[in-house]
């Protein structure tokens, strides 16, 4: 177990919540840059070039990045983890095996810290950029027998990771009754993203059940609300 999934881990084990600030490389604004996150992901579904970004990031401030990649292009070794995802929804080997392969030998020659994820999506009332692309069917969000069984299948697989997508920019968020299935289906570090834009949704989700909330769109329009994020 690597460094930074161990501190997840840990902090998910204590009942620590965490919030990330997701970077879209597409639509980087390094003056927003700032303390107060536990991590940064950086990745987008259109897939722009992170190594610059995480360069950046890591000159301003101490916080952890962790590459969210769209695809095997997005990989920089100078990120300090990998999130290596599935997305559980799709049926397609040109999404769910073939970056993998493209990508597996340059990950195992830079050393980086490489996380296993199970990747779900969930309808948040509009088609999302991952939808689009992959062709993969969003689950919806009363069918939470299926997720339960996406989320079920991904722990067997070995994925050390479980996250519960709407979507950037999602109309609907994760609703508090999806996220509190799968809490109680499965004992992984639960990420839970897309749509968040209020802290009382932000701490809706903390209290139903995840360990980390990933909010990218809300904080590219209103940089100036992150602080009352972070204090929270
Ligand atoms: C998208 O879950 C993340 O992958 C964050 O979504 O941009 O809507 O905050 P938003």
């Amino acid at each position: 177990m690597g460094k930074i999934y161990k501190h997840i881990a840990e902090r998910a084990g204590r009942g620590e919540k965490m919030l990330v600030r997701l970077i879209d490389p597409d639509k980087f604004d390094a003056s927003t840059l700032c303390e107060g996150f536990d991590f940064y992901f950086v990745g987008g579904s259109t897939g722009g070039d992170c190594s610059e970004v995480v360069r950046t990031i890591h000159k301003a401030c101490t916080t952890p990045v962790i590459l969210f990649p769209g695809n095997p292009r997005q990989f920089t070794s100078e990120a300090d983890a990998l999130l290596f995802l599935t997305l559980m929804n799709s049926r397609d080997p040109r999404i769910l095996i073939d970056p993998h392969i493209q990508s597996a030998d340059e990950i195992v020659a830079s050393g980086i810290e490489t996380i296993p994820m199970g990747y779900i999506l969930i309808d948040g009332g509009r088609v999302s950029t991952t939808q689009k692309l992959t062709g993969a069917q969003p689950v919806p969000q009363q069918n939470t027998d299926d997720i339960v069984r996406l989320a079920r299948t991904a722990q067997l697989l070995g994925k050390r990771l479980i996250y519960l997508e709407a979507g950037s920019g999602a109309l609907t968020p994760v609703s508090a009754e999806v996220i509190c299935a799968i809490r109680q289906a499965i004992d992984l570090p639960l990420i839970v993203g897309g749509g968040i834009c209020s802290v009382q949704q932000m701490s809706d989700a903390f209290d139903t059940g995840a360990d980390l909330v990933v909010i990218g769109n809300y904080f590219e329009q209103h940089p100036e609300r992150i602080r009352e994020f972070t204090r929270r």
